[in-house]
């Protein structure tokens, strides 16, 4: 039996940033981190990866190196949550007693769902590969190398994923590559996707439907993979829009996004979740709707922003604020204004940045038009995102771009003047 102050669940890009700002106004020791896993991955490299612009060995830090000094690191998994008596248990037989509890265990990845899928992914020499893993990305390349003609086929499933614009940017990557080897001729570059649009947000789409049509990549809206049949090079889809209708396609290589879900041991709380198993927040405060010693941040919350580390850095500093009121016996006041961003990478050397918040309105931090593809914007996502995650957001030092935002709109009304 160990006690706490704080227990944060989940030693990743939320979890990570919350335990930094915790225990550094708290003090050493008061603040537990239950995080079963040796290594920290800076899971937005996986697509560069996949392209080839960064090896797998530059994404991931050893968690001992990235969880704050002043919290005690638990490697352990929780096994069950017990909000009624402030307990979580976990794998190595221990009963963590908490008096605020922060909910960081991000999304599952379930390869499994879809038969066939994952002896695709392990059969060496199958070109059937996916980023999302640190056990698949680096395949992904290889993939890409050995494909000269034929279909490439690029997925994204029929529920909520992480960073939703990443099974879109691989297959923009992928179309550049074939491109510069000369052997875009020879493959078709098929985006199948369950949503029924491009990308959520407008302003975006637009911008998108026409990098789409110029670049001449097929677009099939609400086709769901189903089923993988490798040793035959077939792809089986669903039509969502005709439930019960079936396509087979043959691919010379398949790119799958898989079905998410947050982890079973959270899904499974059912006083903790709603009836698809996210963790039951206040969408503006990230507090439990029925347990106030409970928060979630990032991709396990409830809240329907979009998942990505960005918008876990715009929710870190409300988690914080509103946790220090709870415990100092205040209503928590902090409002999250679910901003979220995805810096689409079109190709090898351009990005546009979407910044949106929950109204799918668009939220630009630069004074330029972001749907625009850029440079800049890709050698950010490239070069300066990484160091600005482990130097700033993992020391608890990164609440997003807002700050930067309200400077450069203060510069513009200035220049008006
Ligand atoms: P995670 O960082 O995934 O951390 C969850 C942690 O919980 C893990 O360390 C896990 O081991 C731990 N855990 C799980 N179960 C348990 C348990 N039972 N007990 C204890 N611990 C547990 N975001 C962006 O902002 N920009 C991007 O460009 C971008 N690109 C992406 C590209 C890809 C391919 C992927 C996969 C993600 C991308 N993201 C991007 C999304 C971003 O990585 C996630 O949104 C972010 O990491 C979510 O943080 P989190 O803390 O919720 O979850
Ligand atoms: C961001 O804050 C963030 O989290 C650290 C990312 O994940 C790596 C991002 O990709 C982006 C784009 C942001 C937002 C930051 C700026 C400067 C617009």
């Amino acid at each position: 039996r160990q006690e706490c102050q704080v227990l944060v669940v989940g030693g990743g890009t939320g979890g990570c940033a919350m335990a930094a700002k915790l225990s550094s106004r708290l003090g050493s020791d008061k603040v537990v981190v239950l995080e079963p896993e040796d290594k920290h991955y800076y899971q937005p490299m996986f697509t560069l990866i996949g392209g080839g612009m960064k090896r797998l060995d530059q994404s991931h830090r050893q968690m001992a190196d990235v969880l704050p000094t002043k919290a005690k690191w638990v490697k352990e998994k929780a096994l069950e949550f017990d909000p009624d008596n402030n307990t979580v248990s976990t794998s190595g037989g221990k009963t963590i007693k908490y008096d605020f509890l922060i909910i960081a265990t991000g999304l599952q990845l379930n390869y499994g769902k879809i038969p066939g899928l994952v002896e695709a992914l392990e059969t060496p020499g199958s070109n059937v590969c996916s980023i999302y893993s640190p056990k698949y990305v680096d395949h992904v390349y290889e993939c890409l190398r050995r494909t000269n003609e034929g279909n490439a086929i690029f997925t994204f499933p029929n529920c909520p994923i992480k960073c939703a614009g990443a099974p879109q940017k691989i297959a923009y990557i992928s179309e550049h590559y074939f491109r510069k080897m000369g052997r875009r001729d020879n493959v078709n570059i098929i985006y199948n996707t369950s949503l029924p649009v491009i990308f959520g947000v407008k302003h975006y789409a637009e911008a998108l439907m026409k990098l789409i049509k110029r670049r001449n990549i097929t677009l099939n809206v609400q086709r769901n993979l189903v089923e993988v049949r490798h040793k035959d090079n077939i792809a089986v889809f669903e039509d969502l829009a005709k439930p019960g209708v079936h396509y087979e396609e043959t691919y010379s290589m398949l790119h799958v996004t898989p079905p998410m879900s947050t982890p079973d041991v959270v899904a499974n709380c059912k006083k903790l979740v709603t009836p698809t198993g996210f963790v039951d927040v206040d969408q503006m405060t990230l507090q439990h709707n029925k347990y106030n010693n409970v928060f979630a941040i990032g991709d396990s919350a409830s809240s329907p922003n979009s998942k990505t580390a960005a918008a876990a850095a715009a929710q870190s500093p409300v988690v914080f604020r509103n946790v220090m009121a709870v415990i100092e016996g205040k209503a928590p006041t902090d409002i999250y204004d679910g901003y979220s961003s995805c810096p689409i990478v079109t190709g090898y050397s351009s990005c546009i940045l979407a910044e949106f918040d929950y109204n799918l309105t668009p939220v630009e931090t630069f004074p330029l038009d972001q749907s625009k593809e850029r440079y800049s914007m890709f050698f950010m996502k490239k070069e300066l995102m990484p160091v600005l995650y482990w130097k700033l957001m993992m020391n608890g030092y990164w609440n997003g771009p807002a700050l930067m935002r309200k400077m450069f709109s203060l510069l513009k009304l200035n220049k008006k003047q």
